[in-house]
């Protein structure tokens, strides 16, 4: 199968496994595990801050970060497609009492006008701003990179009225490897980090959550009341050793593919391709290809090639390590014929 659903279907890499069963480990929660330890140093230096923590998910980052930036009744400001908002189960509201407030965007950038707009004034009835969230890349925005001056004119207005600003940076790295700009000058403007090792740099598990070393020391303990308190996981953390130390660097071998693919997509009639930025682009069948949703990921499933449909009538494409230069070819066949066959 050629699985263009998400990154997140990555298998390790054989250097993984090997890691991995060779991993020198400890109890974590005491802070023994000496993998970790060495993750989350390495984590720390990349990204310039004083600690880091391994956090089990993406998710559970954001929701740490969300949790010690926030008190119960306080609104939380991010991007309308943003991650945070759309598929995290609503943990913000259920956890830590916070409300988001969606701004939506023409183009999945945040402005910093629009935030300052939203950030509700200091006075006693109204309900208190705490927090600005950005996503890099934007993964419902065909994974779109922001700079690092666009994140730093929205942390700015952020900061000026006393919030906090987290970055989900599920994809940090790619928008680092689409803008040529390191990944610790992306997030620099942010207070806290979340990147994932579990997308594209293909370890099967984990994520990291970095920021000052007070703002880690709580959220080591806002993971254990989420039950993320793990034991001997330095054998995971062995595997984003390596995600770090190898698969950074490749990420724009992705972006080339997922940008081939989609130019390849567009010669086809009746599709149409949305914005190639790295490694996420959508695509939508114009109406003369009579094949509902589920029919075209079903045949295309038959053909050997899996896409994400979404409700919208989007297909989302994604490609990573695992995608090969023959595998774009196989995939634009297995386009070609289902829409032909229709
Ligand atoms: N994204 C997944 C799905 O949840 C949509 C995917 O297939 O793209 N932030 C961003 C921007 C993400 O894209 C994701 C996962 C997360 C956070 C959450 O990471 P996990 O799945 O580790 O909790």
């Amino acid at each position: 199968m050629i699985d263009l659903r998400s990154d997140t279907v990555t298998k390790p890499t054989d250097g993984m496994r090997k890691a991995m069963a060779e991993a020198e480990v400890g109890d974590d929660v005491y802070q023994e595990d000496p993998t970790v330890r060495r993750l989350e140093e390495l984590a720390a230096a990349l990204l310039e801050r004083p600690a880091a923590l391994f956090v089990p998910t993406g998710t559970m980052g954001n929701q740490v970060a969300v949790h010690l930036s926030t008190r119960p009744g306080s609104e939380v400001i991010l991007e309308a497609r943003a991650h945070l908002f759309n598929f995290e189960m609503g943990a913000m509201a259920v956890w830590s009492g916070a409300l988001p407030r969606p701004l939506v965007t023409p183009d999945g950038l945040l402005t910093p006008s629009q935030v300052e707009e939203a950030i509700n004034p200091p006075v006693t009835y109204r309900t208190p701003t705490r927090l600005l969230c950005l996503e890099n890349t934007h993964n419902l925005w065909s994974g779109l990179p922001m700079d690092t001056a666009r994140t730093a004119a929205l942390a700015a207005v952020a900061h000026r009225h006393g919030l906090k600003v987290h970055l989900d940076g599920a994809r940090l790295f790619n928008a680092a490897a689409a803008l040529d700009c390191p990944p610790a000058v992306l997030a620099a403007p942010c207070d806290s980090v979340m990147f994932c090792l579990s997308k594209g740099l293909c370890a099967p598990v984990g994520s990291m959550l970095c920021g000052s070393a007070d703002f880690i020391y709580e959220a080591r303990r806002a993971r254990k009341v989420l039950g993320g308190g793990m034991r001997q996981v330095g054998i995971l953390a062995a595997a984003g050793i390596v995600a770090l130390e190898q698969m950074t660097e490749r990420l724009a071998e992705d972006h080339a593919r997922a940008r081939r693919l989609a130019e390849r997509l567009a010669e086809i009639p009746g599709v149409r391709v949305g914005p190639v930025y790295t490694n996420i682009f959508y695509f939508w069948l114009n109406d003369e290809v009579s094949i509902s949703p589920e029919d075209f990921v079903a045949r295309l499933k038959s053909q050997g090639v899996l896409v994400l449909g979404r409700e919208d009538g989007r297909y989302r494409v994604v490609t990573h390590y695992w995608i090969t230069d023959e595998d774009v070819e196989t995939t634009i066949r297995a386009v070609r014929t289902v829409i032909s066959g229709q």
